[in-house]
């Protein structure tokens, strides 16, 4: 295509997306394969009008409270795997737990993410009160809405979270290619991963899906990711690069540059404009929150108290102690992109409206899925 072309093309594909038009494949391949820095420019431009129509300039802040770092898996990506034998795995006690619990409420996020390991503690003696107790406490302790990413849990511990008043279950498939997701997630069942995640959406909890990238997937696996989230009917879609970690076997692993989330962070505005999109503090700290902002994400997650020893995922340690992932951290931040933070009850009617409409009977995107 000529230089000409190409644009009228890009400016044809974006006109429809702010008209929240469906957009097809090959223009969505299209959108995930563009290079040149100005067209760049023009999807993040649509991407933020986009995010603005619907989410005005307020952003969505969630405290992250990385509980017990112990796993039984051995995902080849992460840093927590069994086989890992790093030192310092912990797990936090009830009363740690609702300490930063408190901590982060006070400090104004609006959600809690309480996330660990498949912890063998719970996972292998089937004995889940522990965690339920946790949880149970973490919500009454502080009011706020609570997200937990356990894994994958057993179906009817999903019913009793429900039950004790959780809001969100995330649980990350990282790609959706089988054969893909064969050599990242050893020995876990694909459908068990992802039909527990429909079993939590049929029992009317918000989830959140999400995609790894620079760990092997192509551009059609990417597609095929926003389909399949598209399918789950997911709230929250996230997209993270992949970081190599130490005394893993993808240690050595030569990852894509950052800037590719950064695309499919706009490429999943136009597609799922009314959805919460993370801006994770989790891959490239502070310094890479303004650049998923400006791509059009509307959730800073990861936001960790400074003193409490608590990890980071993908970026165990990076601007933790500094305060670089607090809220007084990141407003100057938000300011910079002229956002600030949503209210805590702007939160809630979020959380309250997308619990009671299904996209799928939202009539102004019922035409414009994907696929
Ligand atoms: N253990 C639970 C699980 O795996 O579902 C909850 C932990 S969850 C916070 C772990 C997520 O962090 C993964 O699903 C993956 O998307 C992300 N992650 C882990 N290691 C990563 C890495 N090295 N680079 C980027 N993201 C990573
Ligand atoms: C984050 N490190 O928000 C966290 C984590 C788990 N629900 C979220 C990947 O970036
Ligand atoms: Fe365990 Fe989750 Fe890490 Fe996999 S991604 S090894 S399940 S902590």
């Amino acid at each position: 295509m000529s230089k000409p072309d190409r644009n009228d093309h890009l400016n044809f594909i974006l006109d429809k997306a702010l008209r929240l038009d469906h957009l097809g494949k090959e223009e969505v391949l299209f959108l995930l394969r563009i290079a040149n820095k100005d067209e760049i420019e023009q999807l993040f431009n649509a991407a933020r009008q986009i995010r603005s129509r619907f989410f005005s300039n307020r952003v969505f802040l969630y405290g992250f409270i990385y509980f017990s770092t112990y796993c039984r898996n051995d995902c080849t990506f992460c840093y927590y795997r069994k086989s890992n034998l790093i030192t310092g795995r912990y797990r936090k006690t009830a009363d740690q737990v609702m300490e930063t619990a408190q901590k982060l409420a006070e400090s104004g996020v609006h959600l809690l993410d309480l996330t660990m390991g498949e912890d063998p503690l719970y996972y292998d003696s089937g004995q889940f009160e522990g965690l339920l107790n946790i949880t149970e406490l973490a919500k009454e302790t502080t009011g706020l809405p609570v997200m937990i990413s356990p894994g994958a849990i057993p179906r009817e511990l999903l019913d009793k979270f429900k039950n004790i008043g959780v809001d969100w279950y995330a649980c990350y498939q990282e790609t959706h290619s089988r054969k893909l997701y064969e050599t990242l997630r050893l020995e876990q069942d694909y459908d068990k991963r992802l039909n527990i995640k429909k079993h939590a959406r049929e029992l009317g909890l918000l989830i959140e899906e999400g995609i790894l990238t620079g760990i092997g997937e192509s551009t059609e696996d990417i597609y095929n990711s926003f389909v399949a989230m598209r399918q789950l009917d997911a709230n929250q879609l996230r997209v993270m690069s992949f970081v190599p970690q130490k005394g893993t076997p993808l240690e050595e692993y030569r990852t894509v540059h950052s800037d590719y989330e950064l695309l499919i962070i706009a490429v999943l505005r136009l597609l799922f404009p009314d959805k919460l999109i993370p801006a994770s503090l989790d891959v490239e700290g502070i310094n890479g929150l303004e650049r998923r902002l400006n791509a059009g994400a509307n959730v800073v997650t990861s936001i960790i108290p400074s003193e409490d020893g608590l990890l980071g995922v993908s970026q165990s340690t990076l601007d933790i102690e500094e305060g670089g992932r607090t809220i007084p951290g990141i407003v100057p931040v938000l300011e910079r992109c002229g956002l600030q933070p949503a209210t805590l009850q702007q939160y809630l009617e979020w959380v309250e409206s997308e619990k009671h409409n299904s996209s799928n009977d939202l009539l102004t995107f019922a035409d414009q899925r994907p696929c």
